[in-house]
């Protein structure tokens, strides 16, 4: 007997070695049982079918730390044996003893967040022995998650990432208040996942958040740790993005005095070049994505014109699929130099049919519908009538060309309210002095004036400083370096008279042409791909080279 008993002791003792060696190697996890660890291997389970196993109720009271079992109580037993098995120490051990008369026990010492499965045993005292009964069925419980905590949040205008602590569970719910409400806005699966960033949201606007971590015991009941503190956080206010385009620096152009000014009242002077006539040939590839570009960053123009002829042949009164083929021409024109925030004109190009009041029909009809179109956008310009004259009987500012505009812009002003509007005047928009005392009411119309340098010289820049200086606004949307035909008398000199006086009262100009045409006027050469046109000078004729340079430098 007693060899007997001090060989069990042995063998305890060694048992208790190797489970107390596992604990330091696995200390993490198991070395935080509470009472003593005894293998339940040791347990002898003598006679055991003769005492009744007690029944464990379902139900069990939880804690961050601790679980409390319940059974039915086994009649005339001397006590219980508890054993559990655990997430982070995963073997039975014996945890604790209740006396015969108690009817649950509370495991303590637990860690939150983690399963948790209980069973017990019967006893009682036969000869001073205890017999055992079997294992009662386990119950799987498990302990609440810990509270959680928001470790950090950072922000922009628009985002809030959020860290929260990691913790023993089985994932996280983030929860934000909206409207005054607190809801869900993220369920997290994944324990191990302790970042989150919400998007969409409001600059410089408050939000607050809180976190719990959730858990659940091995039959799938849910189980919650406490709500972290509430954590508010401030967006970012909204960072301007800055657009460098002309459009995005200087917004919707109007007219003040006798000058064109920006969004912010300040002079706005307009740079640009003119299409030859977009039906012709393949002038009005220079109307590209590409080609339009260069112009702008290149050429440093803040502007393009495209110039729709109305009588010449193939022009948009000579024909319905002509009209139509123009106006899909002048769509991918306004689209193009919208997505490059450049300003563009859209010029009713009249010319050999001299009085506008010839197609004044045609006119409504088509300003009507580019004003419907555009009337959102700040970048669409209307030029109503390229260039009156007499060419084909007298026409005069106060007769046809006044009654011709005040019709066109009432017809703009249905829907566009404050699109600039540039206005020709007589003798192919020379003659800006008979607007003088007879002038539009519109206030944000400017007058045309065109100059061919070869041709209109010292007497029509006198007429336009004195008409400026009596507070006429003009624009100069077609300028030459050469004679008025558009073919010979290249001038560098005169054409540099004319930009230095329009420079310094800030007065805009449009070059004709950006086209190849074999023409003393064209920017490009002849077989120019105008398409695709190159930054630089190689493929520039002399008036090209000459305005690229003056506008690249003013
Ligand atoms: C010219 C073109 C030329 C074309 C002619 C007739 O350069 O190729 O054959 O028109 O359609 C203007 C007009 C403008 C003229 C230009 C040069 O607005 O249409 O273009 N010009 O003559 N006014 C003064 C000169």
């Amino acid at each position: 007997m007693n060899v007997g008993r001090s060989v069990i002791l042995k063998k305890i003792t060694a048992l208790f070695a190797s489970v107390i060696a596992i604990g330091a190697v696995n200390s993490a996890v198991c070395d935080i049982a509470d009472t003593p660890l005894i293998p339940v291997s040791t347990i002898t389970a003598e006679a055991a079918e003769t005492i009744a196993a007690p029944t464990v109720r379902s139900y069990y009271k939880t804690a961050e730390r601790s679980v409390t079992i319940n059974w039915n109580a086994v009649s005339k037993v001397d006590g219980y044996y508890i054993y559990r098995y655990s997430e982070n120490c995963p073997r039975w051990i014996k945890v604790g003893e209740a006396k015969g008369n108690e009817k649950s026990f509370e495991s303590i010492n637990l860690l939150p967040g983690l399963k948790y499965n209980y069973k017990l045993k019967s006893y009682k005292i036969k000869d001073g022995k205890k017999v055992f009964s079997n294992y009662s069925q386990e119950i799987k419980a498990a302990t609440i998650p810990a509270k959680s905590v928001i470790v950090s949040a950072t922000k922009t205008s628009s985002k809030i990432t959020l860290v929260w602590n990691k913790n023993s569970g089985s994932g996280y719910e983030l929860f934000w208040l909206k409207n005054g409400a607190w809801s869900k806005a993220k369920t997290v699966t994944d324990k191990n996942i302790i970042t989150y960033t919400i998007s969409g949201l409001k600059p410089n606007t408050k939000y607050s958040f809180k976190i719990r971590t959730t858990g659940a015991d091995e039959n799938g009941k849910k189980l919650y740790g406490a709500y972290s503190d509430v954590r508010n956080v401030t967006t970012s206010a909204a960072t301007a993005v800055t657009d460098n385009t002309p459009v995005g620096q200087h917004g919707q152009l109007s007219v003040s005095g006798a000058n064109i000014v920006d969004k912010n009242g300040e002079k706005f002077k307009i740079k640009g070049m003119s299409t030859h006539g977009i039906m012709w040939e393949d002038f009005s590839d220079i109307l590209t994505k590409d080609s339009l570009k260069v112009l702008r960053d290149d050429w440093k123009c803040n502007t393009v014109r495209i110039a729709m002829y109305t009588e010449e042949w193939g022009g948009y009164t000579t024909g319905s699929s002509y009209a139509t083929q123009a106006k899909q021409k002048v769509y991918t024109g306004v689209k193009n130099a919208t997505e490059l925030g450049m300003y563009v004109i859209i010029d009713w190009h009249i010319l050999s049919d001299g009085n506008p009041q010839t197609h004044q029909a045609e006119a409504v009809q088509f300003f009507t519908e580019m004003s419907k179109k555009y009337k959102d956008q700040n970048n669409v310009i209307y030029e109503i009538c390229n260039e009156p004259n007499s060419n084909r009987g007298n026409v005069t500012w106060s007769a046809n060309i006044k009654p011709y505009a005040i019709k066109i812009i009432s017809t703009i002003r249905k829907y566009d309210s404050n699109a600039l509007i540039i206005c020709g005047t007589g003798t192919w928009s020379q003659d800006i002095h008979d607007v003088l005392n007879n002038k539009l009411s519109d206030k944000n119309t400017v007058y045309a004036l065109h100059f061919y340098a070869n041709t209109h010289t010292d007497w029509l820049r006198n007429r336009l400083r004195d008409c400026y200086n009596k507070g006429l606004p003009i624009l100069v949307s077609e300028f030459g370096t050469c004679d008025a035909s558009g073919n010979g008398g290249f001038n560098e000199y005169q054409s540099k008279e004319w930009f230095k006086l329009l420079d310094s009262l800030k007065i805009g100009y449009i070059n004709w042409s950006a086209c190849g045409k074999n023409e003393t006027a064209s920017a490009f050469k002849s077989g120019t791909n105008l398409k695709v046109i190159k930054s630089g000078e190689s493929q520039l004729t002399q008036s090209g080279k000459l305005v690229r340079s003056w506008f690249r430098a003013h």
